[in-house]
């Protein structure tokens, strides 16, 4: 059995169990719990000696980390349905608003940053927050941008569902869940609004994870 190793509120997570519901792959969750710190258990640092969530691990033991990387290799053992365009001008595009979001917005979000702005530089709640927000408000002025300009309702590029959609979805999430205003960027919600009512990501969303606090 192949095996997600993640965390139901992980959005680099959420972001690999949306590609392996659009292509319709079996899998098994593995989850650790980032709340008690179960991503540096020693067992799991042997997998994926970064300690961080996603890794996909496969039944002969063969494991790879960093959900774009998964998502790629998902991509290229499971081509259809294809979440990257063919032509290799709309792949790059794709794969640049891939980038925007899992190597600009996301990695200023993570829990070891917060928490190193806590321990650290005794940032207190609202600081925290504001940290959060800002960095998304940073990223998401370019996303709106770019969304606005391609002139899509339904996806972030083009008119079919691709890797950007798959990572914006699980970005957005996080905006509000840390209450981060959304009010100026229209597109990309109205983006995120219809693609949360397509099956594979209503169905794999945080609170239906099966580790998600009932
Ligand atoms: N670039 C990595 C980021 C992974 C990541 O930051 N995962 C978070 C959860 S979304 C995590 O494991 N955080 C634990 C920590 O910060 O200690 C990826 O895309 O897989």
């Amino acid at each position: 059995m192949t095996i997600l190793h993640d965390y139901w509120r992980s959005s680099a997570s959420w972001r690999v169990r949306i590609a392996l519901a659009v292509k319709g792959i079996v899998w098994e969750s593995y989850s650790h719990d980032l709340t008690r710190n179960e991503q540096r258990d020693r067992d799991y640092l042997t997998l994926n000696p970064q300690g961080l969530v996603p890794s996909w691990q496969e039944a002969d033991g063969w494991t790879v980390a960093q959900s774009v990387a998964i998502l790629e290799y998902l991509e290229e053992r499971f081509p259809t349905p294809a979440l990257l365009p063919s032509a290799p001008r709309a792949r790059a595009e794709v794969r640049s608003l891939v980038q925007t979001i899992a190597c600009d917005i996301h990695p200023l979000n993570n829990l070891r940053v917060t928490r190193y702005l806590r321990e650290h530089w005794q940032a207190d709640d609202a600081r925290v927050t504001d940290w959060l927000c800002h960095w998304m408000r940073e990223g998401f002025i370019a996303l709106e941008e770019r969304a606005r300009r391609q002139g899509s309702t339904r996806h972030l590029h083009g008119e079919s569902l691709t890797l950007a959609d798959v990572c914006l979805v699980p970005q957005l999430y996080n905006a509000k869940r840390f209450g981060c205003p959304l009010d100026d960027f229209p597109t990309l919600v109205g983006i995120g609004a219809y693609l949360s009512s397509i099956t594979a990501f209503a169905e794999t969303r945080p609170e239906s994870h099966p580790g998600a606090p009932r």
